[in-house]
């Protein structure tokens, strides 16, 4: 889809300046030099990627983010809304500019955190191998690149494409969710040792929002207040997302 027709002027001023911010993060991101800055804590710079749907983005999403980032003493945590989800082909599916949209809102005031059109300018299905390769080669191998799952998503990962490859290029972490068990993780012999040795386990603070509850919630006309940016949610209104 091309750009939304314009229908709040306060909203667009906010998406402007939310995607020149994220353009001069990103600049800045790529600038930076190994060891340049406060004296790091790793050996390697540390980027995390996090990749979603993010129909809509909502502070579940936001605080494993910032916490892995924390935890991991990441420099920044690049969002990469999915173009095509494999997985989700069963249902209907936000417009790609919407979500993107609504991930750079919520994004904004942060700036260790920023938001990626790759997977939303590609054609065809958005595979995690595909983005990770492409961060890789952006970063070069003096960077450790973290991919940043909840627990539902980390459970499937054996269906992955090419997650035997996939590993050679990242670590994982894996984070808390209330109503998936992170320890299945450990009992299930489909996941294989190499990748459980990537993978990193992080408890967060137990927020049990699901963006499908938000869509519901809309089309309910039920609240949705605090549980995404207030930003977001006002998008969610001024463009009818999930009317
Ligand atoms: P979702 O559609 O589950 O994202 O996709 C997660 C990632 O998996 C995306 O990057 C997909 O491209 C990738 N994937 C899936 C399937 C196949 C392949 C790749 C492949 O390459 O073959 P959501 O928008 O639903 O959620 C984004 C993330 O946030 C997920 O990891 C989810 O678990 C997590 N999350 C929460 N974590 C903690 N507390 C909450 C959460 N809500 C969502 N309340």
């Amino acid at each position: 889809m091309n750009k939304p027709e314009p229908v709040n002027d306060r909203l667009e001023a906010a998406l402007k300046k939310a995607e020149q911010v994220n353009a001069q993060k990103m600049e800045q991101l790529l600038s930076t030099r190994a060891g340049s800055g406060d004296r790091p804590r790793f050996a390697r710079r540390r980027i995390g990627i996090m990749g979603g749907t993010f129909d809509p983005i909502h502070y579940g999403h936001l605080v494993a983010a910032n916490t892995a980032r924390f935890e991991f003493g990441m420099e920044a945590v690049i969002l990469v809304p999915s173009g095509r989800p494999p997985h989700k082909e069963e249902r209907v599916i936000s417009d790609p500019e919407h979500r993107y949209r609504m991930a750079l809102l919520a994004t904004f005031s942060n700036p260790h955190f920023l938001v990626s059109r790759f997977e939303i300018d590609r054609e065809g299905y958005s595979y995690t191998i595909d983005t990770v390769k492409h961060f890789k080669e952006i970063f070069g191998s003096e960077v450790a690149l973290f991919f940043i799952t909840g627990a539902d998503a980390v459970l499937e990962i054996m269906t992955w494409k090419n997650v035997h490859e996939l590993v050679t290029y990242c670590s994982f972490v894996a984070v808390s969710r209330p109503g998936f068990n992170l320890m299945h993780l450990n009992s299930n012999s489909e996941i294989d040792e190499k990748l459980l040795a990537r993978t990193r386990l992080l408890e967060i603070p137990a927020l049990a929002i699901s963006s499908t509850d938000i869509r519901n919630r809309v089309a309910q006309n039920r609240p949705i207040q605090y549980l995404l940016p207030e930003k977001v949610e006002e998008y969610t209104r001024a463009f009818g997302v999930y009317k």
